[in-house]
């Protein structure tokens, strides 16, 4: 993996940073991707499991993949390419971490403000009154948990094919791909959309584009330029660039 001066260049001036995560972020930290080589719901696809007919139709299916998805996250913890976002936070003025990831391990790893622009795996609700629900956990055995206030179903707090994204973080995550100096888009495969879009817009908007992965992706041809390899590696090696040209790799 080679970085060009250019990116070296712009690594030790620019104060603005807008980044785009995925699923390969975490794939460093034993939590499986959807898609690409090693992607374990390559089986499974996401397009089949993740909506809401196909829980409506089978709640305890849907249940059961979520609650093996969050047992694996209570033995997993956040590796050295998430960390290196929480030292990015500290070093850029105006840095914006948004993530497709559920996991919750950017806010585990420190980072104190993440856009999530599909949910959060560790919170669920009610899909008849909206009622927030606490210490969900389904498991063979265990039914389908009901809400303690009108006994609707409950779902886990994250945003399935068809349905919308949290209209304020879209917007803030368009924002700021719209003003910033340098995009990194990072483990994803981009192929889900409106998420996909936004390493796009930075770059049509004037930012210099970076696509860290393993793989080429469909974003790949947009990209300045491409840092093929693990990000748990790679992001870290741009942190210290940052640090060593602003004179605080003490
Ligand atoms: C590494 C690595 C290492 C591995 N280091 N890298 C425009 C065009 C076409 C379709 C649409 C469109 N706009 C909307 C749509 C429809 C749809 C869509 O995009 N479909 C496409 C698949 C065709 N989008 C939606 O439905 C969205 N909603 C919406 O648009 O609402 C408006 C609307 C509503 C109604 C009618 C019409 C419009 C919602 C999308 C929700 C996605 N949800 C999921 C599940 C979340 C819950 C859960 O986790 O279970 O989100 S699907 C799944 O994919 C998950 C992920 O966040 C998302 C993206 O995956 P990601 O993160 O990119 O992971 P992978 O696995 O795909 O890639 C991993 C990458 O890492 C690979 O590239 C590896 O190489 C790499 N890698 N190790 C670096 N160590
Ligand atoms: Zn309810």
């Amino acid at each position: 993996m080679t970085i060009s001066q250019t990116l070296r260049t712009l690594l030790s001036t620019v104060r603005s940073v807008c980044v785009l995560t995925g699923a390969g972020i975490s794939a460093e930290s034993g939590v499986a991707t959807f898609r690409g080589d090693g992607g374990i719901w390559n089986k499974l696809r996401p397009e089949e499991l993740a909506n809401f007919d196909a829980f409506m139709r089978n709640p305890q299916l849907v249940w059961e993949w979520y609650s093996y998805r969050r047992t694996i996250l209570q033995d997993v913890r956040p590796n050295p390419g998430h960390t290196a976002f929480v030292r990015m936070e500290q070093l850029i003025p105006d840095f914006t971490l948004v993530t497709q990831n559920v996991d919750n391990l950017h806010r585990r790893a420190g980072s104190s403000r993440v856009l999530e622009l599909h949910g959060n795996i560790e919170r669920s609700y009610c899909v008849s009154c909206g009622t927030f629900a606490n210490d969900v956990h389904v498991s063979d055995e265990v039914q389908v948990p009901r809400c303690a206030a009108c006994g609707g179903l409950i779902r886990p707090d994250v945003v399935w094919f068809g349905e919308m994204l949290p209209q304020d973080e879209l917007d803030e995550a368009h924002e700021a791909a719209g003003r910033c100096e340098l995009c990194l888009s990072v483990g994803t495969s981009g192929v889900v959309y409106p998420a996909a879009g936004i390493p796009i817009h930075a770059r049509q908007a004037g930012a210099y584009l970076v696509e860290v992965n393993t793989e080429e992706t469909d974003l790949s041809r947009h990209a300045n330029e491409l840092l093929r390899g693990a990000s748990g590696t790679i992001l870290p090696e741009l942190v210290r660039i940052m640090e060593e040209s602003r004179g605080m790799n003490a």
